[in-house]
């Protein structure tokens, strides 16, 4: 059996490296060095060219180096074999801390204070106790349901809004259309941790901003396609007043975006109300998602059950 990884966004050496410490005895190629195309039956990869793994004829199984596996879904020419996608302990220490860094810079005043300090000024802004501050969370799966146990260790109040309702400790859960809606009409800090599909594409746009209070902040660790980013400058600079000045909302921190990079121009770059960064809230680490990789392997040689697998017609 032959694993071929493609990926021009991760390191080959490292993945080799890793895979072989769990399976020693698994051959992987790296694209473009394929070789002879029929003898590769699985797949490890994060964007490959488009029709490129309709260029293996065995091709068995996919495992997707992504938690998210929209950039898969929408080639046309993906082989109708099981796709796995990536959960790892990694991946999800990474996201928890990532919505916990957002949401404590906002609650916390973060910026504020580093702009008094650029001025040598003193000056105490007060902050309201965590258990009185709202988080909603949009997506309570593997990522949203760790964002969540994170933020309760930390007393805040987390509200999830899913397909399916939850049972997690201390989360309020909320599906449905009435319950997006009872769920942004009190959040103070709403974080988008979906899948992109086309039920959630555009789902942050002027009508969801438009039911979060006055002074609420949106934080977009899923996709750049969730965000309607016309939507997004009107509401941060228009429509009501936010603890930051003008606008209904008062801040967002993005870390992912329709184009990545955002083009040089582009008005979020510069906006005093926008936090970025460069689609790194998580990141799947060898070393900490390779035993991920091998355990599909596994599944897969012994005909077993594959773990993480997509389903497809829901799209994740
Ligand atoms: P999961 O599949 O585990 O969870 C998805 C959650 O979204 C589930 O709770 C699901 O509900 C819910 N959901 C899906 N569709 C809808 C809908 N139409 N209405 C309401 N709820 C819905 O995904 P992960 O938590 O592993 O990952 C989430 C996303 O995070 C990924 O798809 C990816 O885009 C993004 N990501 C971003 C990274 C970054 O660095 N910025 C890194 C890794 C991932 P239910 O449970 O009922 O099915
Ligand atoms: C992912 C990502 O989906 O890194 O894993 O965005």
């Amino acid at each position: 059996m032959t694993l071929l990884f493609c990926s021009a966004s991760d390191k080959a050496d490292l993945w080799r490296a890793e895979i072989a410490r769990h399976l020693p005895d698994l051959e992987i190629r790296v694209w473009p060095d394929l070789g002879n195309p029929a003898e590769i039956d699985m797949a490890l990869v994060w964007k490959p060219p488009a029709g490129m793994l309709a260029s293996l004829p065995n091709l068995a199984l996919i495992v997707s180096l992504g938690a998210g596996v929209e950039p898969l879904l929408e080639d046309p020419t993906l082989p109708d074999v099981p796709l796995v996608r990536m959960v790892s302990d990694g991946l999800t220490v990474d996201m928890a801390g990532y919505v916990a860094l957002q949401v404590l810079r906002w609650h916390r005043r973060a910026d504020e204070f580093a702009a008094l300090q650029a001025e040598a000024r003193w000056r105490p802004i007060d902050h309201k106790p965590a258990p009185d501050v709202t988080v909603g969370i949009l997506g309570l799966g593997e990522l949203g349901a760790a964002a969540a146990r994170t933020l309760r260790t930390m007393e805040y109040r987390v509200l999830g809004w899913s397909r399916s309702p939850k049972s997690l400790d201390g989360v309020e859960s909320f599906s449905g259309t009435a319950g997006l809606a009872a769920l942004l009409a009190q959040t103070d800090l709403l974080v988008c941790l979906l899948p992109l599909t086309p039920d959630t594409r555009g789902i942050l746009n002027a009508g969801l901003f438009a039911a979060l209070p006055a002074g609420a902040v949106v934080i977009n660790a899923a996709r750049g396609g969730h965000l309607v980013e016309a939507d997004l400058l009107e509401a941060l600079d228009h429509g009501g007043s936010g603890i930051g000045g003008h606008g209904h909302l008062a801040g967002a921190s993005l870390d992912v975006f329709a184009d990545e990079p955002p083009p040089p121009d582009h008005p979020f770059w510069r906006h005093p109300k926008i936090r970025m960064t460069p689609h790194v809230a998580a990141i799947t680490h060898p070393s900490r998602s390779a035993e991920q990789v091998a355990e599909a392997v596994r599944a897969f040689r012994a005909g077993k059950p594959l773990p993480n697998l997509v389903d497809r017609r829901r799209g994740y």
